[in-house]
């Protein structure tokens, strides 16, 4: 599986420098052994919800591959949604936490074992919504699951200097830090369309 999620950026990357995908990309790199062994834990029927980065996130939910690739190519890369595969990702900083939490009311309102997966950079961990939301998860006991995916920065912005602290992981929040190997847009290359 990591080598397919490996040639599927790879192959992403390559049509962006050929000029085929007139829309911003971001890709994913660095993780593939932490996002295989979360999502060993998602089941199909889960929800999950994910950012502008968001690749590797809906390969390993079961989108198919070809379908996400035309996504990409018609530039929907930082906002891809796949209702058959309870998929929603958005490029809004923050944005898809409280939609996540929405979710998680609804399965628990339903009596679900379903569970809703939020996956976050750690610069919007560090936002005055997560920490809002993650409050009303816990208390209420709703079935959402947030991963803190930390590569250390906020496009470019170095996190622990900004914050000038490193924030507590709550006991049930998923965090994992890992060595982004693209940059945060595109593949590094100037493109002529
Ligand atoms: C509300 C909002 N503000 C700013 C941006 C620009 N932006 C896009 S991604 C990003 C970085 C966020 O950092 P982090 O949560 O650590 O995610 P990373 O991309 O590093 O995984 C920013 C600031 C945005 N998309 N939405």
């Amino acid at each position: 599986m990591i080598d397919t999620l490996i040639t599927f950026e790879r192959k992403i990357a390559d049509l962006w420098e050929a000029g085929k995908i007139r829309g911003p990309i971001h890709l994913s790199g660095g993780n593939e052994r932490e996002l295989v062994e979360i999502f060993g834990k998602v089941k199909s029927e889960d929800w999950v919800f994910s950012t502008w980065r968001s690749h590797y996130h809906a390969l390993l939910k079961g989108v198919d591959p070809s379908w996400l690739e035309k996504e990409i190519l018609q530039g929907r890369s930082i906002t891809i949604v796949n209702k058959e595969h309870k998929f929603y990702s958005s490029a809004i900083v923050g944005g898809i936490i409280p939609i996540a939490l929405g979710v998680a009311m609804q399965l628990k309102a339903d009596n679900s074992t379903n569970k809703v997966w939020c996956f976050i950079g750690d610069m919007a961990f560090e936002t005055g919504i997560f920490y809002e939301m993650h409050k009303y998860a816990t208390n209420y006991g709703l079935p959402v699951q947030f991963v803190v995916e930390d590569n250390g920065v906020s496009t470019n912005t170095p996190t622990f200097e900004t914050w000038n602290s490193k924030k507590p992981i709550p006991d049930n929040v998923i965090y994992y830090k890992y060595e982004k190997q693209w940059p945060h847009y595109g593949t590094g290359k100037w493109i002529m369309f």
